[in-house]
Parts: C-alpha cells; structure tokens; sequence
C-alpha cells in the first residue's frame, strides 16, 4: 500500500463562503476540509450516547468510563460480522445519529458547492473500529462502487471525538478524482471489500494526505476521489467517525441507500430505527422528494466474491476468513453456500 508521502489535508476554513474558491478547490484537491465545522459539544453528546450503547454490548473493557472509548479487546468484531451488526444496530437506533446529518452547517457547505437543494441520503453510516484490528482497515477505494447512485454525490466523514493519526482517520489521495471513472476494485478485507491498487494506475499519484483529526473537524470528498483508512495501531482505543453521503434532490438514488446500513446482513426496518424516537421530524424525511430509484450495481462485489473464491483455494488466508463470514451469514444464499463448499473442500484436503 503506497504511504510514501502522507501530507497535511488542506484546510478551507477561510474559504467557506467564498463558493467560486470552494468549487476550485474540490475541483484540484478532490476534497474539502474544515475544522470544527460540526458542534464539538453536540458530538461529544452523541459520542457518550454510542459508547453507552456499545458498553452495554459489552465492547468496553470494565470499570471504564464509555466516554474514553476503550475497548475490551475480546468483543472484537467488524463490518460482516454478525457480532458486529447485533451492537452496531442498536447504536443505529439512536435518533441523534441520525439527526446530526441534517444539520445546517454541513448543508450550507454543500449546497453551496454543489447549488441547489441537497439532502443526506436515508442510509447513514457510522464506524466503530476497534484497536489493533488492523488487517480490517477500510482499504483504498472510491464510494461510487458501494453507494453509486451519482459521480456527484458527497461524503461527508467526521470523527466522533478527537481522532489523532493512530486512531486510524481518512487519507485522501489528492486529485484522484480526475480519473473521471470507476477504477478497478479488487477483493480486500476491510469496510466495502473492495480496494484500488493505485500502482495499477498510471494516472494516480502517491500524495495522500491527513490529518490529526479534532471533534468537529470533517472532510467532504466526491464518489470517485480515492481514499482509505489508516489503521488504529492505537493500543485500546476505539476509532468512531460518521460517513454520510448527500445527494440533489432532484438526482436519482441507488436502491441500497433507501436502507438502514448493513440491514441485509441482519435484517432492520425503518420503524425499528424510530422505535424509541422522540420526534417524527427526521423520520422518513426524503420521500416527499420521490427520489428516482436506480437498481444496485452488483458486479463490483460479484467480482471480488469470485476472486476471493479463486484466492481461498489457493490457499489465501484473508480470502478464506472473508468466506467464512459470508458463509455464517448467508448460509441459505448461493454465496455463503459456495463459500461453505469451497471451504469444506479446502478442510478436507
Ligand atoms: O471510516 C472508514 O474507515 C471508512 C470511511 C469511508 O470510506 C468513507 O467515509 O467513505
Ligand atoms: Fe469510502
């Protein structure tokens, strides 16, 4: 993986309400960044929120304070992991993680950028990384192949609490959005499964760049910039961030993003989201705008699931884990039983 030069993020604070300058910069760097766009006070509250929420799940070492975020390093569990979806979807429950996307200040920004009405898309995201995981770092990808929809369409990443280098934030490869395509996605371990490798493009260069991320702080990037996580090599500390994606009203969406995330690993509707909601304001808020649905893509994951077949036979080991998660998940679906059958073979052996 290419970190050979790991600059600052560029920070456009000063810029904020000068739109041409803004679009000049999304248009050279690929991204925004801005300190302390988002109320601290309020993501110190919902990060007390989603840690109680983990701590009742059992993920925090005891007798901490949830606040600290330290884990017990026996709960560890990531994305495709039912364990992972049993916690992640109680905190998934919680109105204020949804509410915090509306919020005035990132729409301002992006409804500036991008000129007219824009909302985030129903399927918001948050990651909960534990420590020392690292081969399930979020690798170097383009959103367009997960959440697809439009080339135009912005992620907002935030971190739910300070978030220092080895805590494991974004990079961002600066100007990679000028491919102006979809670029090649292999099978990886990590968020999505899916990764870039920028030596396989020419037109890629290596100036990834980051930051020691502060509460508040969030970067805003396009469907095709690429971008990865670095890794939390932190030694007990568990890295949250929220990575929301907004659209034009008038621009069409995938079907997927219509979902709560990671519903189809383990199922969760809608009303089970607002059960304990105090407010119906933000519930089901974007179909008034009767957003026309397109069909998932599937090819990119199809792909990298018949890699990691041919992978795991060789004899891959994070090729084989990756199909023993598909295979306890979907044990009933045509892939986890391919999955379960070529690992029944590679046992025998
Ligand atoms: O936070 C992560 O590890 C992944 C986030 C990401 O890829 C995104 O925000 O698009
Ligand atoms: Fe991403």
């Amino acid at each position: 993986m290419s970190s050979a030069r790991l600059s600052e993020l560029r920070i456009s604070n000063e810029a904020r309400t000068d739109v041409v300058e803004l679009r000049r910069r999304l248009h050279d760097d690929g991204y925004l960044f801005f300190r302390g766009l988002l109320d601290p006070l309020r993501l110190l509250k919902l990060r007390r929120e989603m840690l109680t929420v983990m701590q009742a799940g059992g993920w925090l070492a005891a007798g901490t304070d949830a606040i600290d975020g330290i884990a017990n390093p026996d709960s560890r569990s990531t994305e495709g992991d039912l364990d992972y979806t049993d916690v992640y979807h109680q905190v998934y429950r919680l109105q204020s993680f949804h509410e915090i996307a509306h919020c005035r200040e990132v729409l301002d920004v992006l409804e500036q950028i991008r000129g007219g009405e824009m909302i985030p898309q129903p399927q918001k995201i948050a990651r909960l990384w534990f420590p020392r995981f690292t081969e399930h770092t979020t690798p170097i990808h383009q959103d367009f192949v997960h959440f697809q929809g439009t080339w135009d369409n912005l992620t907002c990443w935030s971190p739910v609490g300070d978030c220092p280098r080895e805590l494991g934030g974004l990079a961002v490869l600066r100007g990679s959005h000028r491919v102006n395509r979809v670029l090649d996605h292999h099978f990886s371990l990590g968020a999505g499964s899916l990764h870039v490798d920028p030596a396989a493009h020419g037109e890629l260069t290596d100036e990834w760049q980051t930051t020691d991320y502060e509460v508040g702080d969030t970067l805003i990037f396009p469907a095709l910039t690429v971008h990865k996580a670095l890794p939390n090599v932190t030694a007990d500390r568990l890295r949250i961030s929220l990575d929301n994606r907004y659209q034009r009203v008038g621009d069409p969406i995938a079907e997927h993003m219509l979902n709560p995330h990671l519903s189809s690993m383990s199922s969760l509707s809608w009303d089970d989201v607002y059960t304990n909601w105090n407010s119906d304001e933000f519930q089901y808020y974007w179909k008034i705008h009767n957003l026309p649905v397109l069909p998932k893509i599937t090819l990119y994951l199809d792909q990298a699931f018949d890699e990691a077949i041919q992978l795991a036979r060789s004899g891959d080991a994070r090729a084989q884990l990756h199909l023993r998660r598909i295979a306890l998940r979907d044990p009933t679906a045509p892939q986890g039983k391919l999955a379960a059958s070529v690992l029944d073979t590679l046992t025998c052996r």
